[in-house]
């Protein structure tokens, strides 16, 4: 994992812009959003997707950096003050106060754009055309109005009301789950050899995960602190919010999570491949402790 950990940030550093190149400001805290240390989860996934079909590790690059890119841009439009409103992400100050909300508008714009970029055209993904065609439209899907963003959507709309459990369910496997279904089907994708079959069981294995991680970050918003996890805890409790630990309580949510988590394992159970680590990265998931 470490090892996938450092292959994606070589290669985010050599696909973002110049950062002494015009315009710099833009340039710089494009840098400054995608090299600052997250977890990098989803291009581990991408990149345990693809090696598990026996994809070779460098035509996952550019998968692995889309998905991370579209994710950074999540974050950092997520912390402006008519989002959340959250000076503090990955232990440092979130782009617009590091810089100011007119570049984290524009950082956000062109992160979400390269990714695209790099799919279509970055020479070591050299797919067929209507691998990379599809691959495009998965990632659209994700990360647009019928995933990430209409999950968020659906979030802003909810602050304040009391939801139900199933309500819950599906902001979450919009906001952040589908564009965790992306980054494992991208990586399964990016191989001519993919069955069906196989895509199905890795698309019901990466919905299970999806949720659990979030079931999780709701978990840990209420157990851990601000300087273990690199963002303000108590935010969803301040925007009036429903968590997890607040619908269901702390002791239910850590069992769905550990209930998704069981799915997700019977999900590889029935692949034909030895799937350790997409195993592994499961259990990272719920058991993370940032
Ligand atoms: C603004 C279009 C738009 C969408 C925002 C994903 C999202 C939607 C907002 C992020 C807010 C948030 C804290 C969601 C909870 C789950 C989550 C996505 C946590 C952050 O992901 P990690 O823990 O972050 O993988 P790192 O920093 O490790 O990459």
């Amino acid at each position: 994992m470490r090892d996938y950990q450092s292959r994606v940030e070589s290669a985010l550093d050599a696909r973002l812009p110049i950062p002494d190149t015009e315009p710099v400001k833009l340039h710089e805290a494009m840098r400054y959003v995608s090299l600052n240390g997250g977890k990098r989860i989803r291009a581990m996934l991408v990149y345990a997707a693809g090696q598990l079909i026996g994809t070779d590790l460098s035509v996952l690059d550019a998968p692995a950096c889309a998905v991370e890119l579209i994710h950074a841009y999540s974050l950092v439009h997520d912390d402006l003050p008519a989002m959340d409103d959250d000076a503090l992400r990955r232990g440092k100050p979130s782009c617009h106060i590091a810089y100011d909300e007119a570049t984290a508008i524009l950082v956000g714009d062109g992160l979400q754009s390269l990714a695209f970029e790099l799919l279509a055209k970055d020479p070591t993904c050299n797919l067929p055309p209507s691998i990379k065609l599809t691959m495009i439209a998965k990632l659209a899907h994700a990360a647009g109005p019928p995933g990430m963003v209409g999950g968020q959507a659906k979030d802003i709309a909810a602050e304040g009301r009391a939801l139900n459990v199933d309500q819950l369910k599906d902001i979450h496997l919009h906001k952040t789950g589908a564009l965790i279904r992306a980054a494992v089907a991208l990586g399964a994708m990016a191989n001519e050899a993919i069955q069906p079959h196989t895509l199905d069981l890795l698309d019901d294995y990466a919905t299970c995960i999806g949720l659990a991680f979030q079931i999780v970050d709701d978990i840990l918003d209420v157990e851990s602190n601000s300087q273990t996890l690199g963002k303000h805890t108590g935010a969803d409790r301040q925007l009036a919010k429903a968590t997890f630990p607040s619908v269901i309580g702390l002791q239910a949510s850590k069992n769905m999570a550990r209930s998704l988590y069981k799915e997700a394992e019977c999900a590889l159970d029935k692949l034909p491949l030895s799937a350790h680590m997409l195993r592994d990265l499961a259990k990272m998931m719920v058991e993370r402790r940032y």
